[in-house]
């Protein structure tokens, strides 16, 4: 075996279910503390509300309380409810926040982001192993605002998947920052990022989620993607994800956060490698 290949065995639901639920409880628990108690009235009763609605009108058995029941339990001890969350429920969340939008698109964050990456200058390469699978890619691009003024120090924050579908600090037996970078943009708001082209990403499988997935028939996988936050002074922060033309799954993402702006063509260059240009538009701050 290789040892990419021990690692994708020992990468258990259980083991990134944990790492996700810590990770949020980290970074996010402080953003719902305020959230107004007459808010939480209506919201919980309306929920709550189509949960019975979808009992009368299905006639829901006993045995079938029983079964969400357990496997709702289940969704917790294998630490995957911000997995569960984040694919099924995310997208409709960010539509509605970014709906008054006029620059680049977003879609959702995902269970793995990290803050405080290695920052990078403006033209640098992302942490990897020295023998990273993956065609490499150069990702170049500039940031301005929607009055077309370039940012100068504006912050490109990316983090991906490797070549076998593992997020560094998720998965074990893979460098802390490995994929993970903080990048600085140049006066002008450019930037050029050397790193691998992702591949189509799995959501695991010997989990709840995966359980769920394998019992009704869908599929489990994302497309490609690169994940980024891109922030500068003054300005709304932008959390997007970025997509490969006619890559698997584009069409069909299981966590719905395909938008046709966020599709990049790459081209191939002289190395062997890749290289696709993005350009991001941030919003002023509200
Ligand atoms: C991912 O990599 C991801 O981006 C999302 C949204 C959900 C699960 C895994
Ligand atoms: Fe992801």
């Amino acid at each position: 075996m290789t040892d990419a290949t021990v690692n994708a065995t020992a990468a258990t639901a259980a083991a990134s279910g944990a790492s996700a639920t810590e990770r949020f409880l980290t970074d996010k628990t402080g953003t719902a503390a305020d959230t107004d108690i007459a808010r939480v009235n209506v919201l919980a009763t309306e929920l709550i509300g189509a949960v019975h609605d979808v009992i009368r009108r299905h006639q829901v058995t006993y045995e079938e309380y029983n079964a969400l029941k357990a496997w709702l339990i289940s969704v917790g001890q294998d630490g995957e409810w911000p997995l569960f969350l984040d694919v099924w429920v995310e997208h409709v969340v960010e539509e509605v926040a970014s709906a008054a939008r006029k620059g680049s698109k977003g879609t959702i964050e995902g269970p793995y982001y990290v803050p405080g990456a290695p920052e990078l200058p403006n033209t640098g390469t992302l942490p990897m192993r020295p023998d990273e699978a993956g065609t490499p890619l150069l990702f170049q691009g500039q940031v301005t605002s929607t009055s077309g003024e370039p940012l100068a120090g504006a912050r490109l924050e990316m983090w991906q998947a490797d070549d076998d579908g593992l997020y560094s600090q998720f998965a074990p037996g893979i460098p802390e920052w490995n994929l993970r970078g903080s990048v600085i943009a140049d006066d002008e708001g450019r930037f050029a990022v050397t790193t691998i082209q992702p591949a189509p990403y799995q959501i695991p499988t010997d989990g709840s989620c995966g359980r769920l997935i394998a019992a009704v028939g869908w599929h489990a996988w994302r497309p490609a993607h690169l994940h980024l936050r891109v922030t500068a002074p003054g300005h709304a922060a932008l959390t997007t994800q970025l997509y490969f033309k006619g890559g698997e799954y584009v069409q069909d993402d299981v966590a719905r956060a395909v938008k046709p702006e966020l599709v990049l063509d790459p081209k191939p260059v002289a190395d062997g490698g890749h290289q696709a240009t993005y350009d991001f538009v941030l919003d002023p701050a509200s």
